[in-house]
């Protein structure tokens, strides 16, 4: 223990009856659910950047942390790494993610930026082969420096794209070296403010041939782990390319990179896209494109990103029956892409926003682990589907309009409408949440 969180001791699983605040209820990480330990199911990662480096500003306020890692040096960046190192012990996370800016100091020029990445993973490698966590997704961050206020890949600025490119190589070599399972791109500012000074497709093209670089590399290096793209419609840029899943999956189709490339989805960035989380996993699972998921929570009134930490048990029940159905994770996990309030000051408050996100995860899991085994949803869709079974009906998928016509005309069909008993299903619902 580094000093940070002195007073807070590791987390267990101490089941629905406890009353402490720094304790498990549903969370138990050795629980066998689906054939499988919870801990391996659910797969959950810490974000480095809103627990460590986010200071807590806001549009109107500078920060209103004060952590004794904040600041310029390698030194403090090894303090970050040792209060990130000792909050993923207390919590018995098994994974974790960043971006290189998250772990580094900035430098003066891509030489220094590269130089202080390579000293950090270092760094982390070492804590990692002690028995610490694993790195779910490393990523580059592509958006924050002025540099790429105008996008990286989509940028009109040759050495812009020249500058993001070698970056992202780094990236996706330190991800390789630390074991990562996957590498996430989320573009922030690949999209536009105005049409007015935007050449919309030259900059799409752009960022196509981006990604297939990303995709050779990470064969020439033979990384392992799966390229995952993270679709968000805007904010911080008014308009982006990868809006939601089924934006992403034209893009991938177009650039022939739909077998290479999956999707990281976003509870927050689903809502902003006018999207239910459960509709982009289940669309995503049903291309054939479904990654991981950033678990997260946005406030419904602002319209905005609020990145808050999960609290609602029957909605994130909804995402994970989508995801077991899918199959599971495979290399994806639960990145929770969520941070404090700014008014939440404390070391504790880091500790029970995670114990608090994890175990809400665990009931939902749990629920929607029962939800599936007995079948209580997915019955209710096979029967709704159940006239497309016969073999007329998957004639049809085969024949033409004027065949269809003759037969319509032959059989005298004549459909008689079926209740689609949605308040039946949310019912059944609400027996297991
Ligand atoms: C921002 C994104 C970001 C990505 C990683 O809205 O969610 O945090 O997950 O770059
Ligand atoms: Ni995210
Ligand atoms: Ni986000």
């Amino acid at each position: 223990m580094t000093g940070y969180f002195d007073a807070i001791p590791p987390i267990l699983h101490e089941g629905p009856d406890s009353t402490g605040d720094f304790a498990f209820r549903h969370y138990d990480p050795d629980a066998v659910v689906l054939g499988r330990r919870l801990e391996d199911q659910l797969r959950f990662a810490i974000a480095w950047w809103h627990g460590f480096a986010w200071p807590g500003t806001d549009p109107f306020g500078g920060p209103t942390f004060e952590r004794p890692w904040f600041g310029d040096g390698m030194a403090q960046a090894r303090a970050k790494a040792d209060a990130a190192f000792d909050l993923f012990a207390i919590l018995g996370v098994p994974y974790f993610c960043f971006h290189d800016a998250d772990i580094r100091p900035e430098g003066r020029d891509f030489a220094e930026n590269t130089a202080n990445l390579d000293a950090m993973v270092d760094y982390i490698g070492q804590k990692m082969a002690d028995g610490g966590p694993r790195l779910l997704w490393g990523t580059a961050n592509l958006f924050s420096h002025r540099r790429y206020m105008a996008g990286a890949a989509t940028n009109p600025d040759p050495e812009v794209f020249a500058f993001a490119a070698a970056t992202v190589k780094t990236c996706l070599e330190a991800t390789h070296r630390l074991g990562g399972a996957n590498y996430v791109l989320w573009g922030g500012r690949e999209g536009y403010e105005t049409l007015l000074n935007t050449d919309l497709g030259r900059a799409r093209a752009q960022a196509g041939r981006f990604l297939a670089m990303v995709v050779e590399h990470k064969h020439r290096i033979g990384f392992p782990g799966t390229i995952l793209i993270e679709p968000k419609p805007q904010e911080p840029t008014k308009h982006q390319f990868d809006f939601d899943v089924a934006t992403v999956y034209g893009f991938l189709k177009d650039f022939g990179l739909e077998r290479e490339v999956k999707v990281n989805i976003e509870q927050g960035h689903a809502l902003l896209a006018g999207h239910s989380f459960e509709h982009e996993i289940a669309l995503a699972a049903s291309l054939g494109i479904f990654g991981s998921i950033d678990m997260n929570r946005n406030d419904v009134q602002s319209g905005w990103d609020t990145d808050q930490f999960p609290n609602a048990v029957p909605e994130v029940a909804l995402a994970y029956h989508e995801i077991i159905k899918a199959g599971g994770f495979t290399t994806g996990g639960t990145n929770f892409d969520a941070k404090l309030r700014r008014q939440s000051l404390d070391p504790a408050d880091l500790v029970l926003a995670h114990v608090g996100a994890m175990d809400v995860c665990a009931r939902a899991f749990r629920a929607a682990a029962r939800m599936w085994e007995d079948g209580a949803i997915e019955s209710a869709r096979r029967d709704r589907y159940a006239g497309w079974e016969t073999a007329d009906a998957q004639a049809m998928l085969t024949s033409d309009l004027g065949v269809i016509e003759a037969q319509v005309r032959a059989r005298r069909i004549n459909p008689v409408p079926r209740s689609g008993r949605q308040e039946r299903l949310e019912n059944l619902v609400n027996r297991y949440v």
